[in-house]
């Protein structure tokens, strides 16, 4: 794998699919030259949110957060580039939008905790991006494939 085959789970939450924010959040991912290898659209069970937001299981939110992520489909996506977990959650912004900067995906389209429109794997929890992408994808879903404009995104291609 070259540098630049860095893989991250990104999906659009119930609340950006209502608002009809999908496109927005995709074209957003794919003009700053990341490539989407997976996607589906699809309803998270319980028992995946469950698993999907684990590490939050004591938390006093968890169970509004599993309702949540339950009460709508999700497009559930792999995006793949240099750095691109910790690009994506720069361009997704704070967790909580009313703090996320301007020019963000967050800071653009969300004002509530709750619903902020995106969720994308934490570069700082080592592997989250690999877990996540295992726990919505089989193997066989990530398509390998060269996208025509990778040799102007990346000066080495
Ligand atoms: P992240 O989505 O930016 O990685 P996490 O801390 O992993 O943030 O939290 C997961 C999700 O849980 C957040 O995106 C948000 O929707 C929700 N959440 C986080 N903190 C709170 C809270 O204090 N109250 C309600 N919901 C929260």
């Amino acid at each position: 794998m070259s540098h630049h085959d860095e893989r991250t789970f990104v999906m659009v939450k119930p609340d950006g699919v209502q608002r009809n924010l999908t496109g927005e959040v995709i074209t957003r991912l794919e003009e700053r030259g990341l490539k989407l290898v997976a996607a589906k659209f699809m309803q998270i069970d319980e028992d995946l949110a469950q698993q999907h937001y684990g590490e939050h299981e004591d938390k006093p939110f968890f169970d509004d957060l599993v309702e949540f992520i339950t009460s709508g489909p999700v497009m559930a996506m792999v995006w793949e580039g240099a750095d691109a977990t910790r690009q994506v959650r720069r361009m997704m912004g704070a967790t909580d939008p009313a703090e996320a900067a301007p020019g963000t995906i967050r800071g653009d389209y969300g004002l509530d905790l709750s619903q902020n429109v995106i969720h994308g794997s934490d570069h700082e929890d080592e592997g989250a991006n690999e877990r996540e992408i295992e726990l919505f994808f089989d193997e066989d879903e990530l398509v390998d494939y060269a996208r025509a404009d990778e040799p102007w995104v990346y000066e080495d291609e």
